[in-house]
């Protein structure tokens, strides 16, 4: 149902359940960060995307989003072309901490779990369908907040047209502390956009399936 003015309409994000799709989020602003992984997270499983092809990595700030898809983007190539040594090379590509929570189990925090470790047939290998970046970007005194949000806008865009891989941007470019906490759903009349962003990943790895 469309619900109003603003926002996605009606969800084409119907069943996931053949998807692999990263969350790569920074770790600046956490207590806005935490719960737009929630949400995006939440959504991937309620389309059915199997929680352990779902694979969540941290960098420190958003400057450094664009690097790391690359590089998870990259990883997954290799990986898909190489069937024996596919483990190593996506270990190599999930070295960094993982901050949030792990996709799959209690979301208990700082545990490394990147959930990619485990036998289940459920476990896709392979490339990602779709990657999420997720940032929190608050405007300060200076004009540091422009070139961070106008080159990691830029970068992120490069990399999805470079890779041909649906990269959903979930960097929010803020002006303060509450517009953050209503779009992280953290207020009553706020709704959480990391939702919009896992439903979003989800129709556009589908529809990459298509397109191939
Ligand atoms: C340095 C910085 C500042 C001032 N503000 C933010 C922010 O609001 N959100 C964010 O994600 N990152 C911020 N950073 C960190 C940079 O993105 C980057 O991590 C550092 O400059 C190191 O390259």
């Amino acid at each position: 149902m469309f619900e109003g003015l603003k926002g996605p309409g009606e969800s084409q994000a119907k069943d996931g359940s053949s998807l692999r799709v990263a969350i790569v989020h920074a770790r600046w602003n956490t207590t806005l960060i935490e719960p737009l992984v929630t949400g995006a997270i939440t959504r991937l499983k309620a389309a059915g995307v199997h929680p352990e092809n779902i694979i969540i990595q941290s960098v420190p700030g958003s400057w450094e989003l664009p690097i790391a898809v690359q590089r998870l983007y990259a990883g997954s190539q290799i990986q898909a072309s190489t069937s024996s040594a596919g483990g190593d090379l996506l270990g190599s590509a999930t070295d960094l901490p993982s901050l949030v929570v792990a996709a799959e189990g209690t979301g208990s925090k700082g545990d490394g779990s990147l959930g990619v470790s485990g036998a289940s047939s459920k476990k896709k290998e392979g490339p990602f369908d779709a990657i999420i970046a997720i940032g929190v970007l608050i405007k300060g005194e200076t004009v540091h907040f422009e070139h961070i949000a106008e080159v990691t806008s830029r970068g992120l865009m490069r990399v999805q047209l470079d890779f041909g891989v649906p990269l959903i941007f979930g960097l929010l470019t803020i002006l303060n502390e509450e517009q953050g906490k209503k779009r992280a759903g953290l207020t009553e009349d706020g709704h959480n956009h990391g939702e919009d962003w896992g439903d979003a990943a989800v129709e556009m790895g589908l529809k990459r399936k298509q397109w191939n």
